[in-house]
């Protein structure tokens, strides 16, 4: 693997303000190994409650951001404010933004540029869907996305890269160790060949896909699985803290 183990927890859309609160107290209490960067995604307006009670061992992202400071663009939320409430980091390109809401590379590419500038880590998602898996252009699309993320960071120093196929994520269907290694293997080769050797060499590049306390050791094992990204098992904390401990 590259780098520090890295795991976040997207908590998408779900929550209140009273299972929040128990979920941060769990997380607060839970031993979590030192060797490990852990970073947690509430929804947006739960970030102030989670920024002023979650120990400082677990750095807060949101799970999107804006294309620039902000005016009139209702509803959105920029990389200026995110970083104003105490986060440090930021998902973008997540697959429900893509294909449930529509979002293109060029817009993922521009957001990411914006939120670089505000320092925030980014965690860049790629992933295909079953069909495109299935006709064997798994390593186009994902490239393609990629291509669309290095167009457009000034440098990968605060990058993440998230592989989560679509096909995988939320269905309990999770990628076997092997699928999941030989896709991260590509992305490295990428980064080597359309980057650098360094870049790949340092970037880590985690895994999404219906990662769950039972699943995440075998994965953790593999060369090029240098962390988790995970959404419904990051709802509780005991299983989360389980899964942030996979590390080898
Ligand atoms: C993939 C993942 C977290 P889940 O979207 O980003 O969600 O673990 O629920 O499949």
């Amino acid at each position: 693997g590259s780098g520090k183990f890295f795991v976040g927890g997207n908590w998408k859309c779900n929550g209140n303000s009273e299972s929040i609160k128990k979920l941060v107290d769990d997380l607060n209490s839970a031993k979590l190994e030192d060797d490990v960067d852990v970073v947690v995604a509430p929804p947006f307006v739960y970030i102030p409650q989670v920024v002023s009670t979650l120990t400082k061992r677990i750095d807060v992202a949101g799970q999107n951001s804006w294309t620039g400071k902000g005016g009139a663009f209702t509803g959105e939320i920029s990389a200026d404010m995110l970083a104003d409430v105490g986060s440090k980091w930021v998902i973008l390109g997540h697959s429900e933004r893509r294909h449930v809401l529509g979002e293109s590379s060029d817009t993922i590419g521009k957001k990411s540029a914006y939120a670089a500038t505000k320092d925030l880590g980014i965690i860049a998602c790629v992933g295909e869907k079953l069909e495109e898996r299935e006709s064997g252009r798994t390593l186009d699309v994902v490239s393609d996305q990629l291509q669309a993320f290095a167009d457009s960071l000034p440098d990968w120093s605060n990058v993440v890269i998230a592989y989560e196929p679509v096909w995988a994520i939320g269905t309990g269907k999770v990628a076997t160790p092997e699928q999941a290694q030989e896709v991260h293997a590509a992305i490295r080769k990428w980064l080597s060949e359309k980057v650098s050797p360094e870049v790949a060499s340092k970037t880590r590049i985690i895994y999404g896909g219906s990662v769950n306390g039972p699943n995440s050791s075998e994965l953790a094992k593999r060369e090029d699985i240098d962390g988790f990204l995970v959404g419904g098992a990051s709802l509780k904390g005991p299983e989360f803290a389980t899964i942030v401990n996979s590390v080898t």
